[in-house]
């Protein structure tokens, strides 16, 4: 096992077919040369064998094709041909899909499963790397960056293997800095850097990804003394087109932008009395003659808030500023919506944006990095929650009108939709910090290859090309659990937040009751909640039948955003029969006793596991176990001392 390499580590395997040692290539292009090395590298390392590479077809060999017929663009057909392999791809992407899918097959002994037909789901798959250039990353856990060290752009081994790792669960679009654009990223676009990130683009472009930079939107203000970047200034806007021109001039399969306007004290158009559709139009049209696309964030709230105002509601904030602009944005923009209202939360309901633009390009936007969900310390294994978002059914044209359908481009025929992520990676020896959270940066561009893959099968598939079948199916229970277990001991019934201010990790009761962010519990003496209802905030309107009734109504509202939604008395009952103070005792002693058995379960795992793998692991379990111990004692002293309530099962609590 060697974790530098994450699931690419290809360790020698029993099954040993002649034809595996013959690779016909019966195509070409540089996307195909990186899957004929992929090929001879892993074979080379699984058999043993050196791998004769022919342009000749055979009947003992695996053969590699190129298809433009096959349906649905890079898609693969795998399939046996005389005593070999065929695998042919619509496109070059394609065939090195194709290849990838092939050796995991290989790999995890289900070559039976054979024939199969594949593509992608979603037409965009994108990572988001919130990477700066002085080396730092914007809610990393895992190491700094390896894009950047001191300004300087670092093209080495490291994002060689990263390119080939991102290729291999179907990425195709990397954004290579940090939303939040600070000075220096800001000449990425210009002479400064652009022949540096050309090589970038020239190493993803090998690997069939495309490279997007995020920009500051008062770039010409800072590269070129404007005294505005107001969108509607003809000036203006011909900088950002020739800036545009020359981009493509040095990268000529440069991808597009990737925008944070008006949002957290980023510049934007609102300065300028514009909207955010003048704003990312007029950008828009700079990249419209080169092909390039402009995806605009929706994360945009008023972060000065008064805590004593209760009726400015932030889950209201991107709805209300995007709603009225659908149908407004120019063919090539997309806007990026995070999966739900707040910010990555352990639980929230998904955003209703989704279910509101009909007329608009849209992205899903998720968050590997584990920022609010236990900073790749704590085990969070977030597939089955991305699954719950996908599946939502949004109901916006009638019932079916799931996340997935209308990010995948089906319901609404669009081509420029899909998925974004912030990644978890850094320069870590094991990239991830703790090993087991490789398996959300795997699952996530699985998922977004294929959304019908269950969060299981992807846990599975990642163990066994990771740590080995032997402890495929006790890995694989320890991640599905994982999610639940951490939503017990943090904050109670989707209300989110209560964590430290700024790092968000680790209990903080009030850390952000009181302060300008918009997240607050309104935990008094009675109760706790934010009633979110029409007699409240009015949130709940933003979303199509049925669910602004049930989300509206006390009795209906699905229990697990009960606090989300709702004001509700500690003294209350909930449908269990309990309490909702006795639901809180009892989750946060759970949560608690299942990290206990989590890490119980991976001591009795190390005989089976390499003696690293094992120790790195452990060491971040007994992390994650004082980490929910503290959450647990927390919570539970300060709704204690809130309400004076004693639990009805007489445990310790801290007074
Ligand atoms: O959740 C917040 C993070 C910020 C981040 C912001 C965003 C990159 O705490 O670190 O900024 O979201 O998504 O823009």
């Amino acid at each position: 096992m060697d974790f530098s390499k994450c699931w690419l580590d290809y360790q020698p395997i029993e099954c040993k077919e002649k034809a595996f040692s013959t690779l016909s290539v019966l195509c070409d292009g540089r996307v195909v040369k990186s899957a004929v090395e992929e090929y001879c590298l892993a074979m080379e390392a699984m058999t043993g064998a050196v791998v004769e590479v022919t342009p000749e077809g055979g009947r003992e060999c695996v053969s590699l094709r190129l298809d433009a017929a096959l349906s649905g663009a890079d898609s693969y057909e795998i399939c046996r041909e005389g005593d070999g392999y065929r695998i042919t791809g619509q496109s070059e992407s394609g065939v090195l899909y194709g290849v990838f899918e092939f050796l995991r097959l290989v790999r995890t002994g289900h070559l039976a499963s054979l024939p199969l037909v594949n593509g992608p789901e979603m037409p965009l798959r994108i990572m988001n790397h919130w990477d700066n250039m002085d080396g730092s990353i914007e809610r990393g856990y895992s190491g700094n960056s390896f894009f950047y060290r001191d300004y300087e752009i670092l093209c080495d081994e490291r994002t060689e293997q990263y390119a080939r790792l991102m290729a291999s669960i179907g990425i195709n679009a990397v954004v290579i800095n940090n939303v939040n654009v600070h000075q220096r990223e800001t000449y990425l676009i210009t002479d400064t850097y652009l022949e540096q990130v050309k090589e970038y683009a020239d190493l993803f472009g090998r690997y069939g990804i495309r490279l997007y930079t995020s920009v500051n939107f008062a770039a010409p203000m800072e590269l070129a003394g404007f005294d505005n970047c107001d969108p509607l200034n003809p000036e203006v806007a011909q900088w950002w087109k020739e800036t545009a021109a020359h981009i493509y001039e040095v990268i000529p399969e440069f991808g597009g932008f990737l925008v944070k306007a008006d949002s957290e004290g980023r510049p934007g158009p609102f300065t300028y009395d514009r909207t955010h559709a003048d704003g990312a139009n007029m950008l828009a049209r700079a990249l419209a003659p080169y092909g390039g696309i402009v995806i605009w964030r929706c994360f945009v709230y008023n972060c000065g808030q008064d805590w004593r105002d209760k009726k400015t509601d932030r889950a209201r904030a991107a709805y209300d500023n995007f709603i009225g602009l659908d149908g407004c944005f120019d063919d090539n923009v997309i806007l990026q919506i995070k999966n739900g209202p707040m910010d990555f939360q352990v639980r929230e309901p998904v955003s209703p944006l989704f279910g509101g633009l009909k007329k608009t390009n849209m992205i899903l936007e998720v968050e590997i990095a584990q920022e609010y969900t236990g900073q790749q310390i704590d085990l969070c294994y977030l597939l089955p929650m991305w699954r719950e978002i996908l599946d939502f059914d949004t109901c916006a044209a009638g019932e079916g009108s799931t996340v997935r359908r209308i990010v995948n481009g089906e319901l609404y025929g669009q081509k420029l939709c899909g998925m974004a992520a912030v990644i978890n990676t850094g320069d870590d020896y094991n990239w991830t910090g703790n090993d087991l959270a490789a398996a959300n940066t795997y699952g996530y561009g699985r998922l977004a290859m294929n959304p019908s893959q269950s969060s299981e099968s992807i846990a599975r598939e990642w163990t066994a090309l990771t740590l080995g079948g032997e402890v495929e199916d006790t890995v694989t229970q320890m991640l599905m659990g994982s999610w639940s277990t951490y939503e017990k001991y943090t904050s109670p019934l989707g209300i989110g937040w209560m964590v430290t201010p700024h790092y968000h990790y680790g209990p903080d009761v009030d850390g952000y009751e009181y302060d300008r962010w918009g997240t607050y519990h309104r935990a008094d003496w009675r109760g706790l909640g934010v009633d979110r209802t029409p007699a409240g905030t009015g949130y709940t309107d933003q979303y199509n039948e049925p669910w602004r009734s049930v989300y509206a109504d006390r009795t209906k509202c699905p229990e697990e955003l009960l606090l989300f939604f709702h004001y509700v008395r500690y003294n209350e009952k909930l449908r269990s029969g309990k309490t909702l103070i006795q639901h809180i005792y009892d989750t946060h002693f759970e949560g608690v006793e299942e990290v206990e058995a989590m890490a119980e379960t991976w001591r009795q795992l190390a005989p089976k596991l390499a003696p690293d793998v094992y120790g790195r692991v452990k060491e971040r379990l007994e992390r994650q176990l004082a980490n929910a111990r503290e959450w647990r004692d927390r919570i539970n002293t300060y709704f204690y001392r809130k309400c004076g309530i004693p639990d009805e099962k007489g445990r310790k609590i801290y007074e």
